[in-house]
């Protein structure tokens, strides 16, 4: 028998107090395969942080794919999908449960424009880039949201009524009304449990490559990161404390194309 690795022996000690932090969502999902950690998903800079800063986050190009994400946008390679008929998600390190209070929803922005559709373009730094490569995709443009978990209805107001509570993997049918191209898919989570209105923020990017036969009116509604979110907003005014019995969702209001995939555990 092999004697572990010095390797794997640090990480079996780590492993326990891992859990008990906070977490990632390293690996991208597709169908019953659970990819590597950053093979698909663009690494950031914020470790376990969860991000707040009483509300400056939602002002920050930050809120898009996490602190320092610009770092490794060379890094993933797209996961190939076809719309309407790959189930798609995240899961997070070490397969952590999610042990905050608090909505789960996925979102993505429209591909990057091929080049074709660019061709006199002056800007020298256009984004979204004139390439369609996602390695080069900041996440600037118009993002729409494809998945939400929220709550049980009805819901007694406590942590527990999350259906987001102890799961590690998040996971949904990709909609068939979806251009094909190359996206960054986005999952965040918002912890609800701090005291009164504040919020902690957990999200992380996936590189995606859509195959798709789809070519019908854009999806939306959409909203730009940051700027789509304010303290204001109902999701964010959220006080978990005062035992509230409904749970507004992160904007946008609507999902695309349909609220199917709002609370649906596959
Ligand atoms: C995912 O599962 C569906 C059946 O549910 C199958 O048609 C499809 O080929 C699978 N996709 C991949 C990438 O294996
Ligand atoms: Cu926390």
């Amino acid at each position: 028998m092999k004697t572990p690795s010095p390797t794997a022996a640090l990480l079996l000690l780590l492993a326990p107090s891992l859990t008990a932090a906070h977490y990632l969502f390293p690996h991208f999902i597709i169908n019953d395969t659970v990819t590597k950690e950053f093979e698909h998903v663009r690494e950031h800079d914020n470790g376990f942080q969860p991000s707040w800063d009483d509300g400056a986050i939602l002002a920050s190009p930050d809120l898009r794919c996490n602190k320092g994400a610009e770092n490794h946008m060379g890094a993933p390679t797209p996961a190939q999908v076809v719309a309407g008929r790959d189930v798609v998600g995240f899961q997070t390190n070490l397969g952590t449960k999610i042990y905050h209070p608090g909505p789960v929803t996925a979102s993505a922005p429209p591909p990057p424009r091929p080049v074709s559709s660019y061709a006199d373009s002056e800007d020298p730094f256009p984004f979204p880039p004139p390439s369609g490569n996602v390695a080069e995709y900041d996440g600037s443009g118009d993002w729409f949201k494809v998945y939400q978990l929220g709550t049980k209805d009805p819901w007694d107001g406590t942590d527990q009524g999350w259906l987001t509570r102890d799961r590690s993997q998040f996971t949904f049918r990709l909609p068939a009304e979806i251009p094909k191209g190359q996206y960054l898919m986005r999952i965040e989570q918002m912890a609800v449990h701090p005291p009164y209105k504040a919020k902690q923020f957990f999200m992380q990017c996936a590189h995606v490559e859509v195959d798709s036969q789809y070519n019908g009116s854009p999806p939306g509604p959409t909203i730009k990161l940051p700027g789509g979110y304010s303290k204001n907003d109902p999701a964010i005014q959220l006080d978990s404390w005062a035992k509230p019995k409904y749970a507004p969702m992160p904007k946008p209001d609507k999902m695309w194309p349909n609220e199917d995939n709002f609370n649906k555990i596959l």
